[in-house]
């Protein structure tokens, strides 16, 4: 699905655009099924803002940005179960991984018109730390993104300076990397964004009079296992290509609730 020249190119720069992964039908699926679940939160106490808080924006403009952000979209709707382990996202991530690949998480980030919130810069790393740094973000684009929309921006080869300090967990200093020091990555529904965990990246606000919808998987190389507890979600282990040989060392440790 990529070529030797685009898994050099993600290797080299620790992100990848790849065109066309899914198709119309696809999308239009994913799209009514990212509308049910704000439907359905519209009418549950779970629906909050998911906008992100801090000191990259005065105060008085965060407050009037909204993202619609929820987890184990694979629990709310198949279209993502299918997404998640479609044959050309296991192509392309058994080359940017390696054989034996595993889906760590999934959310939606729905940035509504005109309010749609900013991600400031920052890398994934902090949130689930591993020992070999395979893990990647697949963002699925399920709209144009533009930098009018608010599209993903990444620092390429960031990746390669490891682990940063971040503020608190979350971000990077935002006067040391403002959002406009990221390569805007523009992009058509149905593409996906390849980026490693490592590599910074962040948006900015949907200013435009589109929503900017986006579903982002993240996988790990299977026996890359996590430096301490942390960030188990349901679903989380779902083998997508190959096999997993550490079974048994990395168990999330579900309860109903
Ligand atoms: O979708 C975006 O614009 C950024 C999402 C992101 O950076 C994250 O969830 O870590």
């Amino acid at each position: 699905m990529i070529t030797a020249d685009e898994a050099e190119f993600y290797r080299d720069n620790g992100y990848l655009l790849v065109k066309g992964v899914f198709d119309g039908r696809e999308v239009e699926e994913m799209r009514r099924a990212t509308g049910k679940i704000i439907e359905r939160a519209a009418h549950s106490k779970y629906d909050k803002n998911h906008a992100w808080q801090g000191d990259y924006l005065p105060p008085e403009e965060l407050k009037k940005l909204v993202l619609k952000g929820f987890h184990d979209v694979h629990y709310h709707d198949a279209a993502f179960a299918r997404a998640a382990i479609h044959p050309n996202m296991a192509a392309i991530l058994s080359q940017l991984i390696g054989p034996n690949v595993l889906l760590h998480h999934t959310k939606m980030l729905v940035k509504p018109p005109e309010n749609g919130a900013a991600f400031p810069m920052h890398q994934d790393y902090p949130y689930f730390p591993h020992t070999n740094h395979t893990m990647l973000a697949a963002s699925v684009h399920l709209d144009r993104a533009d930098t009018e929309n608010g599209c993903l921006c990444v620092v390429p080869g960031s990746h390669k300076a490891g682990p940063l300090p971040h503020i608190g967990t979350y971000y990077l200093n935002h006067k040391e990397h403002p959002i406009s020091s990221g390569t805007p990555c523009p992009a058509e529904a149905g593409d996906v964004l390849f980026f490693n965990y490592l590599t910074i990246h962040g948006s900015d606000c949907n200013r435009s009079e589109r929503p900017r919808r986006n579903v982002l998987f993240q996988y790990r190389e299977a026996s890359d296992l996590p430096v301490r507890n942390v960030h188990f979600d349901w679903g989380m282990g779902l083998m997508v290509c190959g096999e997993n040989p550490n079974f048994s060392s990395v168990k999330p440790n579900y309860q109903i609730v």
